[in-house]
């Protein structure tokens, strides 16, 4: 049987995405907590040999390491045939929306995020104002990809809805507003069966 290892931490959506994933794919995996708070040197030995950049999430798949969310994603989703990975259609509109997510709303979103938890602390606020429009561009954007469909692979969540989770499940904690049409997404993301509290996705 495949043996499937995640590091990840709770405060981390990159980490986050691809619990979803595998809750999403049934895939039997086991997680182990890091602490990314922490210096990166006291971080495990067995955690820092397989990451590096000493960075969350790395994904362990038979002893092989695989790094940076977007290409675990797509590791799950090809290795497996699952999230959209089983067909060329959903494999290409699950790559597009990793793209998009990586350079756009997961580009403003985390900063965002911090500067709050920063209680703006040493952020510029021309800077919050840039991520901002930023955000305001991407949310619009949101919608045009979601179109008239329930998920942004269609009618079933894919490894892209995985994707974009990471940060829009903390639109708010980010300080800005979901759009209506995020919201219907977001509580449509909620309810389904595999979906955890980032605690519950990496208990400590
Ligand atoms: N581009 C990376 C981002 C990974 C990342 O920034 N991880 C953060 C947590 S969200 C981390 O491990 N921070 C701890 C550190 O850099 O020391 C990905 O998509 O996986």
């Amino acid at each position: 049987m495949t043996e499937i290892v995640l590091y990840g931490h709770p405060d981390s959506g990159h980490a986050c995405k691809v619990a979803l994933a595998l809750s999403l794919a049934g895939l039997p995996h086991r997680t182990v907590w890091v602490d990314i708070w922490a210096d990166p040197s006291t971080r495990p030995a067995e955690f820092l040999a397989v990451s590096p950049l000493a960075e969350v999430p790395v994904l362990v798949i038979d002893g092989t390491p695989y790094f940076q969310s977007g290409a675990i994603l797509m590791q799950i989703a090809e290795r497996f045939g699952v999230l959209g990975g089983d067909t060329a259609e959903g494999t290409a509109r699950g790559r597009s929306i990793l793209m998009w997510e990586a350079n756009r709303i997961g580009m403003c979103l985390p900063q965002l995020k911090q500067a709050k938890v920063d209680n703006m602390e040493g952020w510029d606020p021309a800077v919050i104002a840039w991520l901002k429009m930023r955000y305001g561009v991407d949310s619009a954007n949101f919608a045009k990809l979601l179109g008239d469909k329930p998920f942004l692979h269609g009618d079933q969540p894919g490894f892209g809805d995985c994707q974009v989770w990471g940060y829009v499940q903390w639109v708010r904690e980010a300080g800005v507003e979901p759009t209506e049409v995020m919201q219907g997404w977001i509580d449509r993301m909620r309810a389904l069966p595999g979906m955890k509290t980032p605690a519950e996705f990496f208990p400590n």
